[in-house]
């Protein structure tokens, strides 16, 4: 082995770890629509939202379908995104661009909350 490479492979064994320790991470359930998913559902029903938590791939569009009886709302805690009220069968569909987590709540019953992860 020469220098060179004794120095990448003590550079890649760190990264190797945290890229390890980012999929054993959380426990959310990810986009079920193919491998290159750009399309994701979470259904409002029964005041929750499911799943809660939604991990994707960065592109992917999330569609939110209140499907309970009485009307609620998706808004991004931190000000991303924010659909009007969603009465029965209305859609509300917001396309993450950019990686992070996003925590978002029914603003008529803030005890509502999900999260969507983008990888
Ligand atoms: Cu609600």
């Amino acid at each position: 082995m020469t220098k060179k490479n004794v120095w990448v492979a003590s550079l890649a064994t760190p990264v190797m770890i945290a890229t390890l320790l980012l999929f054993a991470g959380s426990p959310s359930v990810t986009a079920s629509n193919g491998a290159s998913a750009a399309n994701a559902a979470v259904k409002i029903d029964n005041f929750t939202f499911g799943p809660q938590a939604l991990t994707v791939p960065v592109g992917t569009t999330v569609t939110w379908t209140n499907s309970d009886d009485i009307p609620h709302t998706s808004v991004s805690t931190e000000g991303v995104f924010k659909s009007k009220v969603l009465d029965t069968d209305e859609k509300f569909s917001y396309t993450f661009t950019k990686a992070g987590t996003y925590p978002y709540y029914c603003t008529i019953h803030p005890k509502m909350t999900g999260t969507v992860v983008v990888q």
